[in-house]
């Protein structure tokens, strides 16, 4: 069981297709361990997670991989976005994708559908992609060298904020459907992300979603988080967030040149 959250994570499973046959809640406490028992347990799995992605990060960075961790709640609109990011980006640049999800491999055959290389992982009861469980999928992927590897995470605001994976940058996917105050309430997220994507922004004539706020709470909790607004399902938008990727992935190039 994961330390920091709960989530049964060290049993969880990394093989498309493969469900967990875990029974039992998927948030329990470990009762009887004493807190800094606790605590100890969490500083350990971070710490070793952390190892990982200090691995994974030197392999990115000997390759010139700009590796881009996306983290969100649920339907945020991930997928969406990666698939309409591909379709515009593929034939100038080399693309893989890690998808994480808790079942199935749906995103992993999205993806696969626009041409480019997917794995898929599962995580079972847990409710964050790891270090180690990304490093392993490397090795199947071999992602190109001076190529951009997208990290899908579990969708889920909390967890996936405290795992380092090696990434260059976490993004955060908000949508406007979500209400303003999600960077107050999940303040740790909007903290570790250095990119935030208002997405479905088609949506706002429908909504009373105050942007200017969002934008200001994200600021609150993350003065140096930068913002984009756009809607995957329309395009508008898509250009500014080409555009950050590519100026991105030249300074990943630059640093392995
Ligand atoms: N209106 C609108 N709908 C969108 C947009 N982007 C995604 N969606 C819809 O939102 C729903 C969820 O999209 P996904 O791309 O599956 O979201 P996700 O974040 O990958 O979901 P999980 O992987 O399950 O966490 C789908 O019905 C999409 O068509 C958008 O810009 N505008
Ligand atoms: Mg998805």
């Amino acid at each position: 069981m994961c330390g920091i959250c709960g989530c049964g994570e060290g049993h969880s499973h990394d093989h498309e297709h493969e469900h967990s046959h875990e029974h039992g809640p998927a948030h329990s406490h470990a009762p009887g361990l004493n807190p800094k028992r606790m605590v100890q347990i969490e500083q350990d799995i971070l710490a070793k997670n952390n190892r990982y992605a200090a691995t994974n990060r030197h392999y990115f960075e000997e390759r010139g991989i700009l590796a881009l961790n996306l983290v969100s709640s649920p339907g945020s609109g991930k997928t969406t976005l990666l698939t309409e990011t591909i379709a515009r980006l593929k034939e100038e640049v080399a693309i893989t994708v890690i998808e994480g999800d808790q079942q199935t491999a749906r995103d992993a055959e999205r993806i696969r559908a626009t041409g480019v290389p997917a794995l898929q992982i599962n995580t079972g009861k847990g409710c964050h992609l790891d270090a180690h469980r990304v490093g392993h999928a490397l090795e199947s992927l071999q992602p190109k060298h001076q190529s951009v590897l997208f990290i899908e995470n579990v969708g889920n605001l909390v967890c996936p904020s405290a795992f380092d994976l090696g990434e260059a940058h976490k993004v955060v996917i908000l949508s406007v459907t979500e209400g303003e105050d999600k960077p107050l309430k999940y303040p740790d997220m909007f903290h570790a992300a250095d990119l935030m994507i208002l997405n479905k922004t088609d949506l706002l004539p429908y909504l009373d979603f105050d942007s200017e706020a969002c934008i200001q709470f994200a600021k609150q909790v993350n003065p140096r988080i930068k913002v984009l607004s756009l809607s995957a399902k329309t395009g508008e938008g898509m250009e500014q967030w080409l555009r950050w990727l590519k100026a991105e992935l030249e300074l990943q190039r630059i640093a392995y040149a």
